[in-house]
């Protein structure tokens, strides 16, 4: 939390949100910038007196990235006359969404919003986003695409183009961008909770994007709003910032696959399949014992190997809260893949049966059409992926 009105950040310095506000400040306001010297003026007064009028306790943060029109010294003029703004000059970095970060990381408020600052979105919405937060929604998004709310002056080509982004994205993150009818709002607020010590990590314009995917959030509300025409200036947005949003969508879908406890959950399960199939093919083909009770025990042997190395290895980094905690999640793995044993045995016995399959095909058949059921169901118990 920084206390000066004007702060100069050089280069791309990420600071972590942390959990911890002041309990003076309810309301974090940032307004990214690039050119818009001539916006920012009354917007900021419009924001200040907005926010006051209703007794807010807030601070606005202005974040440009060194803009050639010079936006930063006019803001950091206004400081003089309005008390809760705060100024950060960004010197050799840029993007929308990063700015966001770097505003929030310097933030002392308890919920923390951004808004444009070309005077497109109605800061008079305020009051009515904050009062929405309640102990379940801790994500409040002012939206064009709920009645009440629209585009004025949209291109068919931009509306297009809007269209066909957000269906991609529902396509490709459904639980994320099919949560909210526009997600790609850039007039939101958010309970510092949901994103305090989260490894957000933006590409481009949709932070909105970035926070659903990454955060913590419990229940997103929304709010319409109509979409103004912009007071001066002209929007940045370029055929490059398509390009990002593609490459963010597809780094938000790629990057949980790529977690390690993940790769190495799916690795155990994979190699347990290869111990069970050969373990029962030693006990049955070569000891002669009956299928039942081969399959059973080769059952047990690759759910303890599961158990064993769960422990030992995948989750190897994660601290253990405690002995109990630990003991209920291998138990409950014991449980998940057990049951799942027991249906295994009914399943081979019914196909040995009703089929003319060897018992040896029989038993691999159901082995290998069992075991993702298995697997995804002791996930369930043991790994929790970051978000929720
Ligand atoms: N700090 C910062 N702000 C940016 C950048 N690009 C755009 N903005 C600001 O983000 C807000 C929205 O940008 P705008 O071009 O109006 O997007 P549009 O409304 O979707 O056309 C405005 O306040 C811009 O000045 C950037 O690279 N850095
Ligand atoms: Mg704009």
């Amino acid at each position: 939390m920084d206390t000066e009105s004007f702060i100069c950040v050089e280069g791309n310095s990420s600071k972590q949100i942390i959990d911890d506000s002041r309990p003076d400040t309810t309301l974090s306001l940032v307004i990214p910038t690039f050119n818009e010297a001539e916006n920012i003026t009354p917007l900021i007064q419009q924001l200040y007196f907005v926010l006051t009028e209703k007794n807010i306790s807030h601070e606005l943060i202005v974040v440009d990235d060194d803009s050639p029109d010079k936006t930063w010294e006019v803001a950091k003029e206004l400081t003089v006359e309005i008390p809760s703004l705060k100024v950060i000059r960004r010197i050799g970095s840029s993007g929308l969404a990063t700015a966001v970060v770097c505003g929030w990381a310097h933030a002392s408020g308890r919920f923390l919003g951004v808004i444009d600052g070309d005077g497109q979105h109605p800061p008079e919405l305020l009051p009515d986003l904050l009062s929405k937060f309640d102990e379940e929604i801790d994500v409040v998004v002012a939206s064009r695409h709920l009645p009440g709310g629209g585009v004025p002056n949209w291109s068919k080509m931009r509306q297009l183009l809007s269209k066909g982004a957000q269906a991609l994205g529902v396509l490709l993150l459904p639980g994320t961008v099919g949560q909210v009818t526009d997600p790609m709002s850039g007039y939101f607020l958010v309970d510092r909770k949901v994103i305090a010590n989260c490894d957000l990590q933006p590409v481009g314009y949709k932070i909105l994007l970035e926070v659903l995917a990454r955060g913590n959030a419990n229940k997103v509300a929304e709010f319409p709003y109509y979409f103004q025409l912009r007071e001066s200036g002209s929007s940045k947005v370029r055929a490059i910032h398509y390009l990002d949003y593609l490459r963010h969508l597809l780094r938000l879908r790629v990057d949980p696959l790529r977690s390690q406890a993940l790769v190495r959950y799916f690795g155990v399960s994979f190699m347990a399949l290869v111990i069970d199939a050969v373990f029962f093919f030693w006990i049955f083909d070569g000891l002669g014992w009956n299928l039942t009770r081969s399959a059973l025990l080769s059952g047990e042997v690759g759910i303890l190997f599961t158990i064993l190395l769960l422990d030992l290895w995948t989750f190897a980094g994660r601290p253990s809260r405690n002995f109990i905690d630990r003991f209920r999640r291998l138990v409950g793995v014991q449980i998940a893949l057990g049951v799942i044993l027991l249906g295994r045995l009914v399943l081979i016995n019914a196909l040995i049966t009703w089929s003319n399959l060897e018992a040896l095909t029989v038993f691999l058949i159901v082995l290998i059409g069992t075991s993702p059921v298995g697997h995804l169901l002791g996930s369930r118990l043991t790994w929790r992926p970051a978000r929720r």
